[in-house]
């Protein structure tokens, strides 16, 4: 009860905060946001949309950690929130609409539940681990296709990634006969594996506050994961394959991504 009480809770705060990250969305094309890093943006609705969680978050859970893509650990418990305020920011910037505001729920190393809000879409993911896996209120469940020439693999990047490494990766989906993709969202495209829409979504380097919301729900919804939590994921980057559990060994093995 207390987990499915706090997911519910952080479902009512994604969505306010859903909400004011679509009141300051930039109008189609921009203007420009700053960047961190070459093609790494920040607008000032991330900072706002964590401040934002933070705040609420703490005043209804104030014994709970929090982690942000924006602040860093703030709180320590071992219950604890990780927020990516915007995951997709380089679309939200450019007025695209497949970000989302994301919120992972971690028993100590163990992601518990999860709220992915994508309000551009009209669409909201939530899992908590042994009850199942939810968009919009309808249960979700991984694909089932095994066949490579009718898959669809979706793969990110960042400029983290060396281009060798990402296009060796590519290179190895495409000789599978899969359709490649690459949409710009990382919380979404595991939502996508989760759902069924992609057969699978693989990440070179990606983070925590990426992954934490969308765990629980490819757990849930009966998807293969790469160990990332254990490959790095908890402290810092670190390799995810996520695929429907029909084509995931086929898939690991095409692109040298270890399962377990
Ligand atoms: C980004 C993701 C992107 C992924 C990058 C990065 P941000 O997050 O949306 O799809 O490939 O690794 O993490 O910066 O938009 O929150």
């Amino acid at each position: 009860p207390a987990l499915a009480y706090r997911l519910e809770a952080a479902r009512a705060v994604v969505h306010d905060a859903a909400r004011l990250a679509m009141s300051m969305r930039p109008p189609p094309g921009g203007p420009q946001a700053a960047l961190k890093s070459a093609q790494d943006w920040l607008t000032e609705t991330d900072g706002a949309v964590e401040a934002f969680i933070a705040q609420r978050m703490q005043a209804l859970f104030p014994d709970d950690g929090f982690m942000g893509e924006e602040g860093g650990t703030t709180r320590s418990g071992s219950l604890r929130w990780v927020v990516d305020p915007i995951d997709g920011t380089s679309n939200y910037a450019r007025g695209r609409c497949r970000w989302c505001v994301s919120l992972g729920l971690m028993d100590g190393d163990e992601p518990v539940a999860g709220v992915i809000d994508a309000p551009a879409l009209g669409e909201v993911y939530t899992a908590l681990r042994g009850h199942g896996a939810f968009l919009n209120g309808r249960p979700i469940q991984a694909s089932s296709v095994a066949d490579p020439t009718r898959a669809m693999i979706e793969m990110g990047w960042s400029g983290r990634v060396p281009k060798p490494v990402f296009m060796d990766k590519m290179d190895a989906i495409m000789e599978l006969g899969a359709m490649p993709r690459s949409g710009g969202c990382g919380a979404l495209a595991l939502a996508d594996v989760a759902s069924g829409r992609l057969d699978g979504y693989i990440e070179i380097v990606i983070n925590l506050w990426d992954v934490a919301a969308a765990l629980p729900l490819l757990m849930e919804a009966g998807a293969r994961v790469s160990p990332f939590l254990r490959d790095g994921g908890l402290t810092g980057g670190a390799t995810i394959l996520a695929a429907n559990p029909h084509i995931a060994d086929q898939l690991a093995q095409a692109v040298a991504i270890p399962l377990e």
